[in-house]
């Protein structure tokens, strides 16, 4: 007998649109934003037909709505490790990795996500998804409680189980399975209002850290934020309040800019939702929001290094008013960073993705990547950046912590830690680009002889 396997990347597919669908259903004033999302774009799109016509060549027209990211937070290495086989099966693996207590929140992460070329075309889910470091919790008596209540709980269904290891063991899940694995993983994602501790518990914890009690006091990692794509993010900014929502100060990472590079993002503030504790008290909690984000090109080593030195220099002046000055003094400081895809290129700031252009033929021996470009045989496009940036994510994270959270803890990035927590090493995201990068210049340059 024969069995078919249905693609991972057809199953990543289904379980982002039944994340999307779930979190919509949760969480309105997300549904809110998706709709002010879908009008900004379309917005743009109609001032700007020949990025419309960019986007339906690339495919990309009918894929604008759809979620780009989520994140998530674990408690225990078993709990990774298995995440780790869950997202397998939907063709995501962990890439980077990235510490977060130097940020102030006792957590480092990564993100499980496609990694080669089509798989991204098809859809370019990602999960970020960070491990609590217990052991920087001071306290011996509250360390110890808080990873009790973890050891008590497991946040997979049965089903779930099973299916993860057929899909091990026979190398792939039929379309049957594959929807049963699918609403199955989803319920690990799911938001409980009933809580698994008492009140004093909550409270003990949530005064050592409020992401502390986020992570320990509910059944699951509930999903906290999905993330749909902005092709205007000042303008989605500006205009979340009119649409009755509360957007955060100000949008991470770099300026506007001509030639976009790295992540642009922003979210509205989480929302105080009500708690039913194990005691029959009555409280609340803010946990989940929703977030927008806007990509651009991939940045090299030495690309990073520019984008990293230049946004420790915007972080040194003083606090901005409001999101417009941040952005226009950003916009002075990273002045210094070239802003045409040519000149990031040629400085090797940026990675592009090589192509040989339709019907052309460079000749056998012409490896001279420069005059091919030059001649237009050869066609350079930007390769867009598929991950996180820590600092960032450090200002989604306080963001939605709420004020007078503690950020006293000393950087402590561990990365062997992780990765026996995971249970395997995380791809090096500057590497894979490299590779990707590489792969398809030879693979263009081998269709011009
Ligand atoms: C994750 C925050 C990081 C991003 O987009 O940088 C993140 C969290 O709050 O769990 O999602
Ligand atoms: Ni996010």
């Amino acid at each position: 007998m024969t069995t078919s396997f249905i693609s991972p990347d057809r199953i990543r597919d289904r379980f982002s649109q039944a994340m999307s669908d779930m979190y919509r259903h949760e969480v309105p004033q997300y549904g809110t934003l998706l709709e002010l999302v879908d009008t900004v774009n379309r917005e743009v799109l109609a001032q700007d037909p020949s990025q419309q016509a960019a986007l339906r060549d690339a495919g990309e027209l009918d894929r604008l709505s759809v979620e780009r990211h989520g994140a998530i937070r674990v408690g225990t290495p078993t709990e990774l490790a298995m995440l780790r086989r869950l997202f397998a099966v939907m063709g995501m693996y962990p890439v980077g990795y990235y510490d977060l207590s130097e940020a102030g929140v006792p957590v480092h992460s990564t993100a499980f996500r496609p990694v080669d070329d089509e798989s991204l075309r098809r859809n370019p889910f990602r999960v970020f998804t960070s491990l609590l470091r217990l052991e920087l919790i001071e306290s011996d008596e509250l360390r110890k409680r808080a990873a009790n209540i973890l050891q008590a709980r497991d946040i997979f269904t049965p089903t779930a189980r099973e299916l993860i290891e057929r899909c091990e063991q026979q190398g792939g899940l039929n379309e049957a399975d594959a929807d049963v694995f699918v609403s199955e993983a989803l319920e690990t994602f799911r938001w409980h209002q009933d809580a698994t501790v008492d009140l004093p518990t909550y409270q003990a914890l949530s005064r050592e850290h409020r992401l502390i009690a986020d992570v320990v006091c509910f059944r699951g990692p509930h999903i906290n934020h999905l993330t749909p794509r902005t092709l205007d993010i000042d303008s989605v900014q500006r205009k979340m309040p009119d649409y009755g929502i509360d957007p955060k100060a100000i949008i991470e990472g770099p300026p506007r800019r001509d030639c976009p590079i790295l992540l642009r993002q922003t979210s509205f503030k989480a929302l105080e939702e009500p708690i039913l504790f194990a005691d029959e008290a009555g409280g609340h909690h803010t946990a989940r929001f929703g977030e927008i984000e806007q990509r651009g090109v991939a940045l090299t080593n030495e690309g990073r290094k520019l984008y990293d030195r230049l946004l420790t220099a915007s972080r040194e002046l003083p606090p901005a008013a409001d999101n417009a000055q941040h952005q226009a003094r950003l916009g002075e400081v990273f002045a210094e960073f070239p802003d045409d895809a040519d000149t990031l290129r040629r400085q090797g700031l940026a990675f592009f993705h090589y192509r040989a252009a339709p019907g052309a033929k460079g000749g056998q021996a012409n490896t001279d990547v420069e005059a091919l470009l030059e001649s237009g045989a050869l066609i350079a496009t930007p390769m867009i950046y598929e991950d996180f940036l820590p600092v960032s994510a450090a200002g989604i994270f306080q963001s939605n912590l709420g004020d007078n959270v503690r950020d006293d803890y000393a950087s402590q990035s561990n990365q062997d830690q992780f990765e026996e927590a995971l249970g395997a090493q995380v791809t090096d995201e500057i590497a894979l680009y490299e590779r990707r990068q590489q792969a398809s210049l030879e693979a263009a340059l081998a269709a011009l002889v």
